[in-house]
């Protein structure tokens, strides 16, 4: 079997490059390991940058989004009992939308399936091929029947524990890392949101975040060790937990209830420098993690995919290698930036124990108190947050 561009992986990376690059015309096929539904049971992203919101929009992806998502114009900022609001709407004017990235995954999964053929799920095995070569190729297994796919590129989109990031050879890569002494331990519950746009909260007693899905659909994280036992956690000990770190009108505005889903999530910075070796292109999650603190790990995905689908219109369309040849480091450029603003929100809004002589809280204090007086200071958040330009 022969395709253009063979994607391994299909969580939200993998999936949207197939869904582009076919509106452009060029084959392409997805092989994930997993099922659908196990893909989709995943809880994990809530928050869509501007660029995000642009790009799914034109890809015809953007009507359940419109429908059902939450644009939020700002977000609040609570130190203990102070707080303030980051008005991204006036500073930037550009928004966000709360659509999980559950959602998004079930419209481009959506998408794909109006294409025989255009995912494999239960691909297993999948092994790269003749990467630094002009015939590169990928082998994989189903139902215990082994296939190739000769192809120009494969796109690299597995994830931080895939194949594709193995298969640069460690003489080539260098990895850049950060493991925080922290994890947060979210939770799903079917009760209102405590407040209509997300709250940040940094407290003597550890981070928190207020978070949502719909209007009965509430998502909270606190910060706790990683080694957390999650049965450790009743329901009741962690209402009680989040809302000790809350703002006091937000802690008397909660509304609890059982919780639908319980899990603890590490907290790492993690870059792979290239993010291309030969015809392999790495996206997303294959080539860096950031702790969710910053909202990015899934719209840097979405990013890297985008420059990733106009290399390859290049190329097939104007028969030039330019933006393939340029994709690592044009991709990498935005990819720091976002680190960069992830490393900070996650410094500036947890308690770190280990190092806390107290000289930390105060640049946490310092960090608050030149928000709550500079509007560039606000300014330079809401634009990052938002998300920097593609
Ligand atoms: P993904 O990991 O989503 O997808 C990779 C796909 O490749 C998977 O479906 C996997 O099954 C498949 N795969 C792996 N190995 C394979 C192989 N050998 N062969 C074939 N397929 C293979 N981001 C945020 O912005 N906000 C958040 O709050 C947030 N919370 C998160 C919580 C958790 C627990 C995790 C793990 C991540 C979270 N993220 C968050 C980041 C997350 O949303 C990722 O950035 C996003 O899923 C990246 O998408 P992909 O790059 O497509 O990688
Ligand atoms: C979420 O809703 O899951 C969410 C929102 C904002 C973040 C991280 C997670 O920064």
């Amino acid at each position: 079997m022969r395709t253009q561009v063979v994607i391994i992986g299909g969580g939200p990376a993998g999936s949207l490059l197939s869904h582009l690059l076919h509106r452009e015309g060029i084959d392409a096929i997805v092989l994930e390991r997993r099922s659908r539904d196990y893909v989709l049971q995943r809880i994990r992203a809530g928050v869509l940058e501007h660029g995000t919101i642009e790009t799914l929009k034109e890809a015809g992806l953007g009507r359940r989004m419109d429908d059902v998502g939450f644009v939020h114009d700002g977000t609040y900022l609570s130190f203990d009992d102070e707080q303030l609001r980051v008005d991204f709407k006036a500073l930037t004017g550009k928004s966000v939308m709360v659509f999980g990235q559950t959602e998004v995954q079930r419209d481009l999964y959506a998408a794909l399936a109006e294409r025989d053929g255009s995912i494999v799920f239960g691909a297993e095995d999948v092994a790269l091929h003749g990467i630094t070569t002009d015939r590169p190729s990928v082998t994989y297994t189903l139902d215990g029947v082994t296939h190739e796919i000769a192809c120009d590129h494969i796109a690299g989109c597995d994830g931080s524990y895939g194949v594709s990031r193995a298969a640069i050879p460690d003489d080539v890569k260098r990895t850049f890392e950060r493991v925080y002494p922290f994890g947060w331990l979210g939770v799903l519950s079917e009760t209102p949101p405590v407040r209509d746009e997300l709250i940040y909260a940094n407290h003597e007693r550890g981070f928190a975040l207020c978070s949502m899905r719909h209007e009965m659909l509430s998502r909270y994280y606190i910060q706790a060790p990683v080694d957390t036992d999650l049965d450790a956690w009743s329901d009741d000990r962690f209402w009680d937990e989040l809302a000790s770190r809350l703002p006091a009108d937000a802690r008397g505005d909660l509304v609890t209830g059982p919780t639908i889903e319980k899990s603890i999530a590490p907290l790492r910075s993690f870059v792979t420098e290239p993010m291309r070796h030969g015809e392999l292109y790495l996206a997303g999650d294959a080539a860096h993690i950031v702790p969710p603190t910053g909202a990015k790990g899934l719209n840097l995905a979405l990013g890297d995919v985008v420059y990733l689908t106009r290399a390859l219109v290049d190329r097939y369309t104007n028969g030039s290698r330019t933006g393939l040849d340029t994709y690592s480091a044009t991709a990498l450029d935005r990819v720091w930036k976002a680190v960069r603003f992830s490393w900070w929100m996650t410094t500036v809004l947890h308690r770190f124990p280990d190092l806390d002589d107290g000289f930390d809280r105060r640049i946490q204090q310092a960090e608050l108190s030149y928000l709550q007086q500079s509007e560039a200071a606000r300014a330079q958040l809401a634009e990052n947050y938002v998300g920097l330009p593609l």
